[in-house]
């Protein structure tokens, strides 16, 4: 017979449908943003991820990197460790979870809480860093520049065009923050709430190229049929979201997507779960092969 303490709160290792149900727990977050941890949930396995390198086999969300300044300290991580800490209730709820498979089932959790997708996930990641394997900076793509560099971003990962614009979709979610990215506002009228609305506003609104304070240029949207005292906040695209529905090659898919929202979702979703795998190696039963660690994971 087990007697119920406080420790019966925790999990036996290996049970991840508990640690689910806590992640979905911590996403609701009244006075944070529009109110859900969810959007930045997302971006943190994102961008654990989408530092990996096919051809020297770097980075990746093996090990995650992004606790140690290296790579948590790079500018285009600003305001991860806002996501990271929204975690750390669950990680000391379930410590045998390791960081790397948190952060990622974190962002499988909020997209499926946020009414998108299903997206494959398998547990096994490790916390252990080998400092060869960690990424340079510089890897995550910058949102100023063009259609070569998001290809050259993406390809250097094995995605091609199609899932960049797929994965591009995310921006349904959050929105740009001036203290992190220095860009300003969400892409949609609702944040928290996933679907393929980031196309269409991208084809069918007139966006308008913005320059703020801090010198980045956005494009920006504002109903002009609203009253001044009426008005909601603008809207906003990245020039590389922009360039989504320019570049000859990847416009017919902002098309697809936005007269197909279950194409989205399907395509999203492969294309999301191929990067969450990005440097795992795994035998056929599922099972990490490249855990050349003793460190890592959980030591009782
Ligand atoms: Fe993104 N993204 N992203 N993004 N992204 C930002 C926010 C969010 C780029 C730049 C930015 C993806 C691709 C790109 C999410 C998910 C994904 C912000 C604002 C910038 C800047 C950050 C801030 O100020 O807080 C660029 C550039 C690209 C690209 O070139 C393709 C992808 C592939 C994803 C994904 O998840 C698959 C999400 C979610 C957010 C909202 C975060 C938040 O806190 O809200």
């Amino acid at each position: 017979r087990y007697f119920l303490s406080a420790e019966s709160m925790a999990s036996q290792p290996g049970d991840y449908a508990a640690v689910r149900k806590d992640i979905a727990a911590q996403l609701n977050k009244p006075g944070y943003d529009d109110g859900s941890a969810g959007p930045v949930f997302l971006r943190l396995a994102w961008h654990s991820a989408g530092t990996y390198d096919l051809e020297t086999d770097t980075g990746g969300s093996n090990g995650a990197g992004m606790r140690y300044e290296a790579e948590g300290g790079d500018p285009a991580n600003a305001g991860l460790q806002v996501a990271r800490t929204f975690l750390e209730p669950v990680k000391e709820r379930h410590p045998w979870i390791t960081y790397a498979d948190l952060w990622t089932l974190a962002g499988v959790v909020a997209l499926k809480e946020m009414g998108g997708p299903d997206v494959k996930w398998l547990p096994g990641r490790t916390d252990y860093v080998d400092d060869s394997k960690l990424p340079p900076r510089g890897r995550l793509p910058d949102a100023e520049q063009g259609a070569d560099h998001l290809r050259q971003i993406f390809y250097r990962m094995g995605f091609n065009d199609q899932e960049i614009v797929a994965l591009s979709g995310a921006h349904n979610l959050g929105r740009g923050h001036m203290d992190r990215s220095g860009y300003d506002g969400p892409w949609v009228n609702n944040p928290t709430r996933f679907s393929n609305q980031f196309f269409k506003l991208l084809l069918n609104l007139e966006w308008k190229p913005r320059t703020l304070s801090n010198g980045l240029k956005q494009f920006s949207y504002s109903d002009p049929e609203l009253p001044e005292d009426e008005k909601e906040e603008p809207l906003m695209m990245l020039p590389t979201d922009m360039v989504l529905a320019s570049d000859p090659a990847f416009s017919p898919w902002v098309k697809k997507y936005a007269d197909d929202k279950d194409l989205f979702f399907k395509d999203f979703a492969k294309a999301f779960g191929k990067l969450l795998e990005l440097g795992i190696k795994r035998d056929e039963q599922g099972n990490v092969t490249n855990t050349d660690n003793v460190l890592g994971g959980y030591i009782s």
